[in-house]
């Protein structure tokens, strides 16, 4: 039987500097989707990659003194070594230099400009150069989205015959509701669309760093046209290769809110235009922010994801990122918010329930998993819940919903130190009450294996250490037979371990 396909994407990121939490954000929802679908029994391709062309990348390599092209390796090096850091698990790394996206690029380019869908023409108006985007109209001379001077250009142009796709876009995204995710970013897009839609430039010619249009190489082809071509581009289009009918639709595009134009009504027409299906759901999430404002290279207010990292480990970005949060919506990025998260939830929450139940098997029951001998309505009540959580996650998962994933997660995580207060095994161990101890352990050893198997594509470091303590088999590629009820075997060994998540101090605080 062959395995279902799952692609996932997240988008190229610019190569004008290092990456800051935004772009981490991105690339590690990503990344824990494709866990939870591997270990879900799912043939997962994760991409991610470099968008390195266009303009802003030749200026700012100007200012370093750089080739483009030496500049962008600087700083994709930089891509890889964080992506290590973050223990992202992507299957490939695209870059827009690379020469068969480079060639593949030019082909489709060629291609619809044979079939009529790209013409020449001449582009009069502003440009802003920081978001790599034509602008209509504005009337005091400023980005409608980053609020930076515009430029004013007026070039002879490839246009791209995005008018003529309107009804089919509309059809597209009345017809799928998980076309656009979060549904409340649906009608925004629906509106614009259904206002009119007009051609767009898709090449310049004052700047030479890009892909150069096929038979005229005095335009190179617009920087998004270019970049968003990798999602096919990756998989060996526009040639028919095995890859790309084994994974093309993209099952899930993971993008921020600000490029949700780009890739909810220019791609899936120039899919449309190439004769590809467009991609089963585009998910736009809301944007870090500072002080309210939105954390960004161009703005220079930023927190680098090592800032977290060195402090309270790869795991706890992870897990602040999804935790504070809905996924979807705008969050404020604070380094107490973190450290709240982390001595709350981790430490106080979950390391400590591991924590008190290895180290109680092992006082109790010489490191023994005791059996579940007599019935305690706690312990069945608690149970019930840890039972039913597995397939709440999946159903959250299969939305996308990475904060109700975990809302559900921990939900059992309180209920179950909730329990410990209330049974009291200490005193259940003075007393001799031994069986009844024996249940409240195992019920809280099984608890706890349930929560790091649910847990692991959120913290891909720890869970495996929490399971090892418990004794407990773990398999990254095939969770479902460990997600029921009664894994753990009475009598296997429970060893106490070092505390999942010790307390960090924060200097200078
Ligand atoms: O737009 N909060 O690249 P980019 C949350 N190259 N996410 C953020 C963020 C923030 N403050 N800042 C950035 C581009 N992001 C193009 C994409 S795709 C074919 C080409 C994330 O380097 C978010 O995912 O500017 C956003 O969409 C992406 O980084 C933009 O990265």
């Amino acid at each position: 039987m062959t395995r279902e396909k799952f692609y996932i994407t997240t988008p190229l990121y610019y190569v004008n500097g290092e990456l800051h939490i935004g772009g981490a954000y991105t690339t590690l929802a990503a990344d824990i989707l494709a866990r939870w679908h591997r270990a879900h029994g799912k043939d997962v391709f994760f991409l991610t990659g470099s968008d390195e062309h266009g303009q802003k990348i030749e200026r700012e390599a100007a200012e370093h003194g750089m080739a483009p092209k030496e500049f962008a390796d600087s700083i994709v090096q930089k891509f890889h070594e964080l992506w290590e850091a973050l223990d992202i698990t992507f299957d490939h790394f695209i870059r827009t230099t690379d020469d068969y996206h480079e060639r593949a690029v030019g082909e489709v380019f060629k291609k619809l400009m044979d079939s009529g869908d790209i013409y020449l023409g001449r582009y009069e108006g502003l440009y802003c150069t920081p978001c790599e985007t034509f602008v209509a109209t504005s009337e005091d001379g400023l980005c409608p989205s980053c609020g930076r001077e515009l430029e004013r250009i007026s070039e002879e142009n490839y246009f791209f015959r995005l008018s003529k796709y309107g009804d089919a876009l509309l059809e597209l995204i009345d017809g799928n509701p998980s076309f656009i995710l979060p549904p409340y970013r649906r009608a925004e897009v629906r509106n614009r669309v259904a206002e009119g839609l007009e051609d767009i430039s898709v090449s310049r010619s004052t700047f030479k760093w890009g892909v150069p249009v096929p038979g005229d190489p005095d335009h190179i082809v617009y920087v998004w046209f270019d970049a968003l071509l990798n999602y096919v581009t990756a998989l060996g289009a526009p040639d028919d290769t095995e890859r790309f009918r084994r994974y093309w639709p993209a099952d899930l595009h993971l993008i921020g809110k600000d490029i949700i134009w780009f890739h909810c009504v220019i791609w899936p027409a120039m899919l449309m235009a190439l004769g590809y299906e467009p991609p089963r759901t585009v998910f736009a999430h809301g944007w870090w922010t500072i002080n309210g404002e939105k954390i960004s290279k161009s703005k220079g207010n930023i927190v680098y994801p090592r800032e977290v990292v060195s402090l309270y480990g790869a795991d706890t970005l992870r897990f602040f990122l999804f935790r504070e949060v809905p996924f979807g919506r705008d969050g404020n990025f604070t380094f107490e918010a973190v450290d709240n998260r982390y001595h709350q939830e981790l430490a106080n929450g979950l390391g400590n329930l591991v924590m008190r139940t290895a180290s109680m098997i092992t006082r109790y029951f010489g490191g023994k998993l005791p059996s579940p001998a007599v019935e305690d309505e706690g312990a069945k009540a608690l149970a019930a819940l840890a039972s039913a959580m597995p397939a709440k996650v999946r159903e959250a998962m299969e939305r996308v919903d990475l904060g109700a994933a975990l809302e559900h997660i921990w939900n059992v995580v309180r209920e179950a130190n909730r329990f410990v207060e209330n049974s009291k095994p200490w005193v259940l161990a003075k007393e001799g009450e031994t069986e009844r101890l024996g249940t409240v352990l195992y019920t809280l050893a099984e608890t706890s294996r349930l929560l790091l198997v649910e847990l692991y594509p959120f913290l891909p470091r720890t869970a495996p250490v929490g399971l090892a303590q418990l004794g407990a088999e773990w398999d990254p590629l095939d969770a479902e037979p460990l997600e029921r009820w009664g894994v753990l075997k009475p009598g296997s060994p429970v060893t106490k371990g070092k505390p999942l998540f010790p307390r960090v101090e924060r200097p200078g605080v």
